[in-house]
This record gives structure tokens, C-alpha cells and sequence, in this order.
């Protein structure tokens, strides 16, 4: 018989999850655990079992977008995948976004949601994609005046019964580009005499609408004679279908050829006289839609942090079985080596992913005060910004640590890299983000809160190796802050993506430091130190005062030689 390798299997992934059993039982009173973990147990049984099961038998299916009927009808026509139609059913019943709405459990009951969302992503091919929009829908509706609306689409997107859930776009980006969104070109014209939601009609070309098949959108138009500019656009609301099932005035054009996500029906699309109606006003579209921005990049940190958790399942898994050089991998220092690096690197960006979560929850419990409130604004971006980078470096080591197999498209491994890769452009690259977070930082003392924020956590740790990471992170934090004094405009803006790592990768350790005081204190665990350790080790002040900008600009001054 020749040699076969076993392949790597995938346990339950609530029971085998370590980082995230130990923070829920720091995070969470007992009491709300309690309620919430049979919810968790049977999410993370169908992650690593059936789910995942049906995610490999799905492999090869792709969404198909049927532009015409038989006889002519244009009909743009999109079916999605198996797997995704389950994955529908599911997220609706299991209250992915009805759990942080109902809001049974307090300012927890954001924890209790990404907690699943976390659980759920990986094994369901970016469905999070068009339900991280749905929350991004539900919380304008749930905030804007507009009553009317808001009772007629909320109950729906926050419903738990699948026949009548409703899923929603957020059709932002134009063929103009997804990061300049002030320059859309997308035109509202008055509808004279149409009666609601059909007060206006939009015209325009939608460039990445992800969620094609969602029965309403968030958009973006400018209402006619309006300025430039991002304040001259306003947010609209329009339902994809009429009573009758019409499209409303949109074609779809094709679906996306993507490097990954290949199961996301990604269209590109043209409302041709779209009835719609303004959410919040005629103007100030980009501050207006931004709240749903902020919710979608906390579902982008949060599936990067599953991404990296599942490729470190299946590693660790494979470690254990493949046999080379007379011994398992996992009993191979330098295999050992790399995977615990990258354990180290997805647990900071799962503790600072979920301290957002925190925060999060804490404001739409009105719990938050202003302190809270400024973080919640800085770390959002931050974490975003933060995660979507490590994913694609954690995953493409990952990829590597299977050798060859990683590389075979039916062991099922390559998908997770390539899909990876939307993580840092989705809702807003790198480089968008790290501006964003220097804005943030100009507009009031939020880096002095931070710094009181990293006294507190710093104040929980006493384990004298963890003392050194908690000082090396707070060095960073002050560094950062001295960096911004008094330095040049365009030197600022080049050393933007340096700050704002600078201010993940130290609050990331920060929070490390406390969650692995609190392990050795409760269970006598030293994993989190060492998590902790290998991570600082890696690198937390990414601000480099000998770079000069001169050089960057000098080298890329001409492309020709
Ligand atoms: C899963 C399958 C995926 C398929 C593939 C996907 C591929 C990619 C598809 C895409 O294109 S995704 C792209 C998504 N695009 C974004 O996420 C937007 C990125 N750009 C930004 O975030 C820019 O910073 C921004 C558009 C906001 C800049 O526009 P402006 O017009 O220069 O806005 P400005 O002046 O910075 O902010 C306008 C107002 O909004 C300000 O308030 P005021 O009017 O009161 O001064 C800001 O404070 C406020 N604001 C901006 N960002 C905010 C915010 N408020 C709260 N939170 C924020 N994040």
C-alpha cells in the first residue's frame, strides 16, 4: 500500500477553543454564560461538524447570475450557493443579528452575538458578509428618526424566523472608487406623486454590491443640485423588489471574478430611476451612513480573528498527524516555532477584537461614558485595520504549513487565505483606516484616554514577565503620542499605518497581560503569558523615527528605471 496522509479534522470548535472559552468566563457574569453557552455549544458543534462538512462537499459551487429568461424577460436572476442557502436559515434562527437587538443580556448582549458570528463564519463561506451589513441597516434604523421606516424593515432584520427574515445591502462603492465615496455619482431625482418609500428615484452605478440578493439596501445619492463632496450626499433607503417581485429598476450587469470570497455574490449593478427614500435628511451622507461602517468593520475583525482561529485548528490538528523526519510536526521545534507565533498574533487580535466588542455593547446600553465612547470611536478602525493584516500573514503561513497540500485546492486549505486577503480591503483599506484613526486622534484628548485605559489594565497585571510586556506597551503608547507632536504634515500622513499599529499592537498586549493574569489566577494556565510574550517579542512600537519620508518619495519618483 503507499503512503496516504491523513488529513487534518476539525473537533468542536466551542469545546476546542480555549481563547475564547477562557475570555467568556472572564468577561461574562456567570449567570449570562450560563444562558448563552448551549447557544455556543451548538454553534461549535456544526462549525467543526456538519458545517464544515457541508463547506467541503460545496467546494466547486459558485453564485449564478441568469441576466434573461427563456423568452427574453430580463430577469437578473441570482442563486446562491447551498451552503449559503443553509447558512441563511441558520443565521436567521440562531439570532446573529436578532441577539444584539433583543438585547437580553445587557451591554453583554454584543458578546453573546460575535461570539456566535465567530463560531459561525468560517464554516459558512462569508455569509457574514451580507448579515454584517443587515446589522449595519438595523442599527441606522434602529438610531434614525425616520419611524416609519424603521417599522417597516427593522422587525424584519432582526426577525428569527427565516421566512421572513430580511437581509440588506449596503451599496456604497461606485465604479469612482470605495475609499473616496465623497466623489459618488450616483443621482437622486424627486418622484412626483408615488407615494411612500418611492418619494425619490436613484440613478447610477453600483460598483460592489456584495449583498445583490438582499431584499433592501443602504445607498448613498446626491439629491440634485446638491453640492460636491461627501456632505452634498444623502442616505437613501430602497427595497431591491416590488410587491409583485419586480426589480426596481436595477440591472444587474455580472457578478464579480474575485480573488476569493468566491461565494459572496458580489454584483455590479444600475439603478435606472431605483425608488428610494432619505434615512436622515438630504445631505451629510458619508457622517450618516458611517454608524453603519463602524458595524461592519467590527464584523470584519471579528471574521478575520475566525479566520485565523480556523487555520490554526486545522494546523495544529495536521501537526499531530503528519509524520516527517521521524516525528510528528508537532513535536518539531521549529514546526512548534512558527505555529505558536502565530497563536500569539490571533490571540491579540481576538482580545482587541472583542474589546471593541465590549465596547460596543456597552454603548447601545447606554452604559458608555465619554471615555468609553472615544475608544470605542479609536478602536474600531484600529482593530479593524489591525486584524485584517495579521489574517493574511497568519493564513498564508498557515497555507505554508501544510507544505504542498496547503497549496491543493480540494484539501480545502487554500480558500481560507485567498478569502483572507478582503479582510484588509473590505470596508475600507489599511491605508483609509490609518488616516481615519489620525483624524480621530486630531479631533480631541482620545490618545489621553487611552493612556488612562492602559493604567487600569496595567494595573491588573503582577506576574513579573508580564510586567515587562505591560511596560514595553505603554513605552509604545507614549512614544506614539510624542510622535505626533510637532511633526510635519506629510511625514504625518506617511507614518499613519505605523501609528495607528503602534496603537493596536499595544493595546492588544495590554489586554493579553490582563486576560493571562487572569488565567494564572483562576486556572494556574501559563499559556496566556506565553501568548503574551511571544507576541511582544514580535514587535508592538512599529514607529520608526529614523524613516525619511524624502527616501519613499525619491524612490518612487519615477517608475521608468
Ligand atoms: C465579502 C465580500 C466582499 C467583496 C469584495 C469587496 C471589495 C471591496 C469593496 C469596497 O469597496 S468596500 C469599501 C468600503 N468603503 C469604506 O469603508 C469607506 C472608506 N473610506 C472612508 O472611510 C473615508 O474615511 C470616508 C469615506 C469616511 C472619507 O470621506 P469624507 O467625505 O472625506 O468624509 P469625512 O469628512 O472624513 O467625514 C464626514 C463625516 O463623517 C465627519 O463628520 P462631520 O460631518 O460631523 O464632520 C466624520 O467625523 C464622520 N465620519 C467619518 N468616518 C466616520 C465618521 N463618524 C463616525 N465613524 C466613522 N468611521
Amino acid at each position: 500500500m503507499p503512503f496516504n496522509q491523513p488529513p487534518p479534522q476539525l473537533g468542536d470548535q466551542y469545546q476546542q477553543d480555549r481563547v475564547l472559552r477562557t475570555y467568556l468566563r472572564r468577561a461574562l457574569p456567570e449567570a449570562v454564560l450560563a444562558a448563552i453557552e448551549p447557544e455556543l455549544e451548538n454553534m461549535g458543534r456544526l462549525a467543526g461538524g456538519e458545517l464544515y462538512q457541508a463547506q467541503l462537499a460545496d467546494r466547486l459551487n459558485e453564485p449564478r447570475h441568469t441576466p434573461w429568461d427563456a423568452w427574453g424577460n430580463r430577469v437578473d436572476l441570482i442563486e446562491v450557493t447551498p451552503l449559503w442557502q443553509r447558512a441563511e436559515q441558520l443565521a436567521a434562527k440562531s439570532g446573529l443579528i436578532a441577539a444584539a437587538y433583543e438585547r437580553a443580556h445587557g451591554r453583554y448582549s454584543r458578546i453573546h452575538q460575535f461570539a456566535l458570528v465567530y463560531l459561525f463564519t468560517p464554516s459558512t463561506d462569508v455569509y457574514s458578509c451580507p448579515l454584517a451589513m443587515t446589522d449595519g441597516a438595523a442599527r441606522i434604523l434602529a438610531t434614525c428618526d425616520n419611524k416609519a421606516l424603521a417599522e417597516r424593515a427593522l422587525p424584519r432584520l432582526t426577525d428569527r424566523n427565516p421566512d421572513t427574515f430580511w437581509t440588506s445591502g449596503q451599496w456604497m462603492t461606485e465604479s469612482t472608487g470605495g475609499s473616496d465615496v465623497g466623489i459618488s455619482e450616483t443621482v437622486a431625482k424627486r418622484a412626483q406623486g408615488q407615494g411612500a418609500n418611492r418619494a425619490w428615484r436613484l440613478y447610477g452605478r453600483k460598483w460592489f454590491t456584495s449583498a445583490a440578493t438582499s431584499q433592501m439596501a443602504l445607498t448613498l445619492a446626491r439629491p440634485e443640485d446638491n453640492p460636491a463632496g461627501g456632505k452634498g450626499l444623502a442616505l437613501f433607503y430602497l427595497e431591491t423588489r416590488d410587491a409583485g417581485g419586480a426589480l426596481n429598476n436595477i440591472t444587474v450587469h455580472r457578478l464579480k471574478d474575485k480573488l476569493g470570497t468566491r461565494k459572496v455574490p458580489t454584483a455590479e449593478l444600475t439603478l435606472d430611476g431605483t425608488f428610494a427614500e432619505p434615512l436622515a435628511g438630504l445631505d451629510n451622507g458619508v457622517r450618516n451612513i458611517a454608524p453603519m461602517l463602524n458595524i461592519t468593520r467590527t464584523w470584519n475583525s471579528v471574521s478575520a480573528v475566525s479566520y485565523m482561529r480556523r487555520g490554526l485548528a486545522l494546523a495544529a490538528d495536521y501537526a499531530s498527524r503528519r509524520v516527517a523526519f521521524g516525528a510528528p510536526l508537532s513535536q518539531k521545534a521549529l514546526h512548534v516555532e512558527t505555529l505558536a507565533g502565530l497563536q500569539a498574533e490571533y490571540e491579540a487580535g481576538f482580545h482587541l477584537v472583542f474589546a471593541v466588542v465590549e465596547l460596543l455593547g456597552r454603548e447601545e446600553a447606554g452604559e458608555a461614558d465619554e471615555a468609553q465612547l472615544n475608544l470605542l470611536r479609536l478602536l474600531t478602525p484600529v482593530a479593524k485595520l489591525m486584524t485584517g493584516k495579521q489574517s493574511v500573514a497568519v493564513l498564508s503561513e498557515i497555507t505554508e504549513s501544510f507544505g504542498g497540500a496547503g497549496y491543493v485546492e480540494d484539501t480545502g486549505i487554500p480558500y481560507l487565505l485567498r478569502d483572507a486577503q478582503v479582510f484588509p480591503i473590505w470596508e475600507g483599506t489599511t491605508n483609509v483606516l490609518s488616516l481615519d484613526v489620525l483624524r480621530v486622534v486630531a479631533s480631541g484628548r482620545v490618545l489621553e484616554t487611552l493612556e488612562v485605559e492602559a493604567e487600569t489594565l496595567a494595573s491588573a497585571v503582577r506576574e513579573p514577565e508580564l510586567l515587562d510586556c505591560v511596560r514595553q506597551a505603554q513605552n509604545a503608547l507614549t512614544h506614539a503620542a510624542k510622535w505626533l507632536e510637532g511633526v510635519q504634515a506629510e511625514v504625518l500622513e506617511a507614518g499613519a499605518r505605523a501609528f495607528a499599529m503602534t496603537i493596536g499592537r499595544a493595546t492588544a498586549l495590554l489586554l493579553m497581560a490582563r486576560h493571562a493574569q487572569w488565567l494564572l489566577d483562576h486556572d494556574g494556565d501559563r499559556r496566556g503569558c506565553y501568548s503574551a510574550l511571544i507576541f511582544c517579542r514580535h514587535g508592538v512600537d512599529m514607529i520608526n523615527e529614523d524613516v525619511v519620508h524624502t527616501h519613499a518619495r525619491g524612490l518612487m519618483e519615477d517608475h521608468s528605471h
